[in-house]
Parts: C-alpha cells; sequence; structure tokens
C-alpha cells in the first residue's frame, strides 16, 4: 500500500488532498500541531480512515521521528503560515515555517530514506511584481511580501536537494486556489461568507482593500490532483498550475452579490487598512507543461466557483442561524 505523509492536513489543500489520496487508496498519515483548541473541522469525516500525529515544521527532531515512524513513500509538505498580510506583522515566524520549515522537511528525509518522493508547495506569490504575463516556470521572481520572499527560498531548497542529492522533489507553483473550506480572511472567502450573511440580514456591509487586484483563481480540488500527478511522474520537476484566466477582486464581488440578486456596489466599501505595503497587482499563469506532461486540466470555472462558495456559504449561514434559534 502507498503511504502518504502531508503536513498542513488542517488546511484547506490538507483536506482536498487527503480525500484525494484516499480515494486513490493511500495510507494517509497527517501532522498537526498542538493548539489549546481542536483544528480539525475540514477533516471531521476523515479522521477515522487517517492517522494523525503531532509535529511542527520548526521542529526538526520531531520532523526525523515522524519520518522514521511513518515510513511515507511520498511526502506533501503544505504547511506554511500562508497569510499573506500576517507575513508583514510577523516575518520572522513566517520565514521559520514558510522558508527554514521546508529544508527541515527535507533533511528528515534526506537522514531517513532518500527514496521518499517530495511534493514542495510553492506559489505564484514568487512571480509577485511580474516580469512577464502569462508566468511561467521560466519567469523570473520578484516576491512582494515575506511570505513571497520564504516560499521563494523553500522553492530553491527544494530545486537544490533534487540537484545536490537526487531527491525526487518536485515543486508546484501553484496560483490561486479557493473552495468553500478556505480561511474566511483570504478575500474570495471574505466575500462569498460576507454575501451569505448580508443576504440574511446578518452583516449590512463588506470592507475590502485593493478591489483592482487580478488574480488567476481557480477550485483547490482540482489542484491537489496536479500535486498528486507530479509525484507519479517518471522524474521530479517544478510546474506552474493555473487556469490561465484572471479575473479582479471587483468582478469577484459582482459575481458573488449577483448569485443572490443583491448589487454589490451597495454593500463593498473600501477600506485602507486591507491595503499591503506592497501588493502584488496582477497573477495570471501558463500551465501548459502541467497539461502536456502531466495530463492536467482545471475542471472548475471561475463563475462555477463564486457560486459553489456562496451557496455553500448561504447553507452554512442558514445553518447557523438555525443553530442559533435552537439555542435561544
Ligand atoms: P492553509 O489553509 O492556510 O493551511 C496551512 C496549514 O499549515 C494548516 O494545516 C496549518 O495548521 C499548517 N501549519 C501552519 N504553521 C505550521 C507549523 N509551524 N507546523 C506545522 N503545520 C503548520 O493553506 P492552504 O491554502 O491549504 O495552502 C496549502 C499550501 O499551499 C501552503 O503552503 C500555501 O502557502 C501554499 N499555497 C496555497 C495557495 C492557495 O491559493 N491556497 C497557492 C499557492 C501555494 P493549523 O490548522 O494548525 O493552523
Ligand atoms: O485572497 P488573498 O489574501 O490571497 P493572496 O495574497 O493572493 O495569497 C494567496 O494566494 C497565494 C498564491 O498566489 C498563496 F500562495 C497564498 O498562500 C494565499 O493563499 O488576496 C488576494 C488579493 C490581494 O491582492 C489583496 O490585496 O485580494 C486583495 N484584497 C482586496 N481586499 C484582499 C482584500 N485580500 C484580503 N485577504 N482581504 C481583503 O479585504
Amino acid at each position: 500500500m502507498r503511504v502518504a505523509l502531508i503536513t498542513g492536513i488542517t488546511g484547506q489543500d490538507g483536506a482536498y488532498l487527503a480525500k484525494f489520496l484516499l480515494a486513490k487508496g493511500y495510507q494517509v498519515h497527517g501532522m498537526v500541531r498542538r493548539g489549546s483548541t481542536l483544528p480539525f473541522e475540514r477533516i471531521a469525516d476523515l479522521t477515522d480512515k487517517i492517522e494523525l500525529h503531532q509535529g511542527d515544521l520548526l521542529d526538526q527532531m520531531a520532523l526525523n521521528r515522524l519520518v522514521e515512524k511513518v515510513q511515507p513513500s511520498e511526502v506533501y509538505n503544505l504547511a506554511a503560515q500562508s497569510f499573506v498580510p500576517t507575513s508583514f506583522d510577523q516575518p520572522i515566524l513566517t520565514g521559520e515555517v514558510t522558508a527554514l520549515g521546508v529544508t527541515r522537511i527535507l533533511e528528515a528525509i534526506r537522514t531517513v530514506n532518500t527514496n521518499i518522493r517530495f511534493y514542495q508547495a510553492s506559489s505564484s506569490e514568487m512571480f509577485g511584481k511580474v516580469y512577464e504575463e502569462p508566468q511561467r516556470e521560466t519567469t523570473p521572481f520578484w516576491p512582494r511580501s515575506p511570505y513571497g520572499v520564504s516560499k521563494m527560498y523553500g522553492h530553491w531548497m527544494t530545486v537544490n536537494y533534487r540537484e545536490s542529492y537526487n531527491l525526487f522533489a518536485s515543486s508546484g507553483i501553484l496560483f490561486n486556489h479557493e473552495s468553500p473550506l478556505r480561511g474566511t480572511e483570504f478575500v474570495t472567502r471574505k466575500i462569498s461568507y460576507a454575501v451569505a450573511k448580508i443576504a440574511n440580514s446578518l452583516q449590512s456591509e463588506l470592507r475590502l482593500g485593493n478591489l483592482d487586484a487580478e488574480r488567476d483563481w481557480g477550485f483547490a480540488g482540482d489542484y491537489v490532483e496536479a500535486m498528486w500527478l507530479m509525484l507519479q511522474a517518471d522524474t521530479p520537476d517544478d510546474y506552474v498550475v493555473a487556469t490561465g484566466q484572471k479575473h479582479t477582486v471587483r468582478e469577484f464581488c459582482r459575481l458573488a452579490f449577483e448569485r443572490v440578486n443583491l448589487d454589490w456596489e451597495k454593500y463593498v466599501v473600501v477600506d485602507k487598512r486591507f491595503y499591503r505595503p506592497a501588493d502584488v497587482n496582477t497573477l495570471c499563469g501558463d500551465s501548459s507543461k502541467a497539461r502536456k506532461e502531466l495530463g492536467w486540466e482545471p475542471k472548475v470555472s471561475f463563475e462555477q466557483l463564486v457560486h459553489m462558495m456562496v451557496d455553500e456559504d448561504m447553507k452554512r449561514v442558514k445553518a447557523e442561524i438555525k443553530l442559533a434559534e435552537e439555542q435561544a
């Protein structure tokens, strides 16, 4: 049986990847951080099918012991401090986790078993102030946040361990991917959740930052397949994973509010507090290498994604209202 170890299994992508690998017949192990509350909401329906182990990307010895104990055939490193604004407030923590954490897990693999296949969750944030459009594997990086800089370090360490120690280490340069499981601090879910609350008279306005920012948004469920395909290839490599279509935050708002028959302009307020010291104004990826070499392609369109997120949040908010009424 193939054995997978996922760091960041409690996050958006971790939940989708765990489900995907279980369906492929994998034995799935996940590394989780100890906290005073349980962060298992996204994987609540999987806990009897997967094995969870305590660990942290900050702790080298714990990582070594975990890889030794699980003996995975594939490691997916999804754990990170992944929210860009937090990386401006906590640049050192972000560097420790999102940058050096990659070296720690690579070191654990190099120490325990160099036959383990490794996936690194790299990011389109590395392209930052883009040199060309669309961005591809050969586009130079110009990161615009401590998060982007940290991801760039992790990316090059993955390449370096592949070249230095012949590890099967691949890096997926994934463009923004969203879902109903996305954290509510990221702009798409912030919008879809607010739309559902406004439609149910629980909120009166939505405060956002840069409405002109453009992103190449795809569906997380499609993107975890690309991660897996990279580790099934004959050789390790780096791949851009993207839809090739970009849209503004403003367009996302318009479509999301239209889904519940509301006019976004009546509710969205621009608030400078949500502007970043330096922003990535536009991202649009060319994933032809992944399409050609891995046979990957996105299935969910931008409009379907927006509708899926709003519809799920409408259900969630209605359930929250019902629960509150029952408890009153
Ligand atoms: P996410 O929802 O923010 O999940 C991050 C995960 O990392 C959580 O499970 C979190 O655990 C864990 N984590 C944070 N710090 C840790 C530490 N010190 N040790 C161990 N685990 C730690 O992120 P996501 O959207 O699923 O993204 C997955 C990965 O892809 C991340 O590396 C992200 O940077 C990268 N990425 C994401 C996108 C995107 O659009 N979603 C695009 C490109 C790249 P807790 O639950 O305990 O907080
Ligand atoms: O949703 P966001 O916070 O995502 P961002 O910064 O693009 O980062 C996400 O995608 C990366 C891939 O490129 C990942 F690596 C990273 O881990 C994360 O998943 O912001 C998107 C855009 C930004 O330009 C931001 O300025 O939306 C703009 N925006 C406008 N108003 C806002 C808001 N972003 C947030 N979070 N909140 C706002 O109110």
